[in-house]
């Protein structure tokens, strides 16, 4: 029998080998939320398996036998050995993280084998795609005990095509999700946020058309205020068809014809009333190919630089914003709905924000849509984070990998203006390589948007000031220039951001990416304490005096929106696996902080509603 169990087992091993990671994935189809959806949501069986005793024999090789949780095999006898049974294990609830649903699995890193039935009664001329919106890190996904591919990152969508493989009734999926830690993953080991498992976001079995509209692009083409360019791309056999465009509310209507690939470029002129924090306009856009039809709510806008400006619908514009991790408000854990988004975002429109920084990986789909409703730009970013493996080309492909994916689920997001491609990294030849291919992907595959990085500044002492500028050969290569400082925090007091003089060698943006200090709220005590709402307070005070002198500045997201979980944040009484630097608890309590940033972001607004940018007067 062992015997038997390790053939299949090298058998399995070959099979495990020859797939890289990801090779099964279907391409991701755009828009999902339009598409004709059956959720998935709710209780799922799971099994904890720490040791994955249901993936890995005893001698390390997969397994492919009985014993592999994806066959949730039955015992047919009273005699047989079956040691696992995902019905008489417990539930779990999708979307939703494994850490903050049981206590045991608060700090749990390791595999969660995830079960569910169901039935299909899908049109029989259809395709159809069963679509994860994100799972933390891996997700090896079966289906009825054949495995259909495995995912790698944990904030991205994915899909596989089921077409063939589901039946009416009595199927059953099986995904094993492994949120272990790896030097050559995309984040690496170390980062300062909760390692939440699961599959986060919701899961959907997406029925379309044989040959369907799966991505487009539509947006105002760089510097323009009517000249939409894009593409739509179909798939399936019949790619050669003619596809119609409409925009009813701007009287718009074309034909368009797919090329032998299934790709049509659009180009075509419009009147819009512009999309922007005032006035978040969204149009319904149809696009309609021979058998299938699809509609968004897109709005129009352009964004780009001039020198240090930047210029949404042609016009200067300073970036009120606020950096926000993927925390739930109000409740623990890993925030994925309409509702988790409304309060985020509404939260930073409270706090005076036009802009918000989705610090460190791609948030869920909601909080883009939720942007675009309530007019707040957007800075999305990719987990390429402290030092990862830049010289490992596989790091790089997920790198790609994880872009690619956040970039077609959300570029017909109007409020997404600023793709960021890294945080934090240390300078060297091998990670200016690495950060070069991102940058150059991003502005190939996407040329109505900007391409930035939080990179970190440098200090030369002169007497008593402190020259501080930016000397980092990315900064040629991205349209705009983030960078996080913790003057009055890990550097210095805060007081001494009074002495910084910044200078910049290039004539480009800047945006301030982070900054701040952490309190707990309700600690009191003199601004040079530690941890009191006071220190934060006046380090915030200190900082805003020095954003006011730093002529090329056109944004700023302070660090942070609200407090949230990190296991590296130990102390005591404090921080107690929190970082304390949010501006408010995560219950929603405000900070002394919080005010003083909406007295500043207040102050620009006015100031900004008279002159094109707040520092210069131009
Ligand atoms: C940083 C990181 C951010 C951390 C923050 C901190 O520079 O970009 O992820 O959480 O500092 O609080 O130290």
């Amino acid at each position: 029998m062992r015997k038997l169990g390790r053939l299949l087992a090298a058998v399995g091993v070959a099979a495990f080998i020859s797939f890289p990671s990801g090779a099964q994935i279907a391409p991701l189809i755009a828009n999902v939320t339009a598409r004709h959806a059956v959720s998935l949501n709710g209780d799922w069986q799971v099994i904890v398996d720490p040791y994955d005793t249901g993936y890995l024999d005893y001698r390390a090789t997969p397994l492919d036998n009985n014993n592999a949780f994806f066959k949730n095999y039955k015992p047919k006898s009273k005699s047989e050995l079956v040691e696992y049974d995902f019905d008489k294990s417990g539930q779990l609830k999708v979307p939703g993280d494994w850490n903050t649903q049981r206590e045991s699995l608060l700090f749990y890193e390791g595999s969660v084998w995830y079960k569910r039935s169901f039935d299909y009664s899908g049109d029989a001329n259809g395709r159809v795609f069963l679509h994860f919106g994100a799972a933390n890190y891996i997700a090896d996904v079966y289906l009825n005990g054949q495995k259909l591919g495995r995912h790698e990152g944990g904030f991205t969508p994915f899909d596989f095509e089921i077409t063939d493989k589901v039946k009416q009734q009595a199927n059953f999926v099986v995904v094993r999700v492994n949120n272990s830690r790896a030097k050559d993953q995309v984040p690496t080991t170390n980062t300062d946020w909760w390692n939440y498992g699961g599959i986060t976001r919701p899961v959907t079995l997406l029925t379309v058309p044989k040959t369907f509209i799966q991505d487009y692009l539509m947006q105002l083409e760089k510097g323009s205020s009517r000249h939409v360019k894009g593409w739509v791309q179909l798939n399936g056999p019949q790619l050669q068809q003619k596809i119609t465009l409409k925009i009813p509310e701007a009287k718009f209507s074309q034909t368009y014809e797919t090329d032998s690939n299934g790709r049509a470029e659009i180009s075509f002129d419009s009147n819009f009333s512009l999309w922007s924090p005032e006035n978040p306009k969204l149009y319904e856009v149809e696009i309609a190919a021979t058998a299938d039809r699809v509609t968004e709510n897109i709005g129009f806008r352009s964004i780009e630089t001039r020198g240090a400006d930047i210029l949404l619908n042609g016009k200067p514009i300073f970036l009120r914003g606020i950096n926000i991790h993927e925390e739930a408000p109000l409740r623990p854990g890993r925030a994925w709905s309409e509702e988790d988004a409304r309060t985020l975002l509404t939260w930073a429109k409270e706090l005076g924000c036009n802009f918000v920084r989705l610090a460190h990986y791609p948030h869920n789909e909601a909080m883009l849509r939720m942007a675009d409703r309530l007019g707040i730009l957007v800075w999305a970013e990719v987990p390429v984070y402290w030092t990862i493996q830049w010289e490992n080309p596989e790091t790089l492909r997920n790198a790609q990998n994880q872009l690619q994916e956040m970039m077609t689920r959300d570029r017909n997001r109007a409020a997404l203006i600023i793709y960021s491609v890294a945080n934090e990294t240390p300078i060297s030849d091998a990670r200016n390589r690495f950060i070069r291919q991102l940058i150059a992907e991003a502005h190939s595959n996407d040329t109505t948007r900007l391409v930035s990085a939080a990179l970190q500044s440098h200090e030369e002492r002169h007497d008593d000031r402190v020259q501080v500028s930016i000397q980092d050969p990315l900064a040629n290569d991205l349209d705009v220039l983030g960078n996080n400082e913790y003057i009055g925090w890990y550097v210095h007091l805060p007081a001494d951001a009074d002495k910084m003089d910044w200078s910049s060698a290039y004539n480009k943006p800047l945006i301030m990416s982070e900054f701040g200090g952490d309190a707990l709220f309700g600690f009191h005590g003199d601004e040079l304490t530690r941890w009191t709402e006071e220190y934060q307070a006046n380090l915030y005070e200190h900082q805003i005096a020095m954003l006011k002198r730093i002529p090329f500045l056109r944004g700023s997201t302070p660090w942070i929106l609200k407090d949230f979980r990190s296991p590296r944040r130990t102390l005591p009484g404090i921080e107690d696996y929190f970082n304390r630097k949010g501006l408010m608890t995560d219950h929603g309590d405000k900070k002394k902080a919080f005010f003083v940033l909406q007295t500043f972001y207040e102050e620009v607004q006015t100031t900004q509603s008279q002159q094109s940018s707040y520092n210069t007067g131009k």
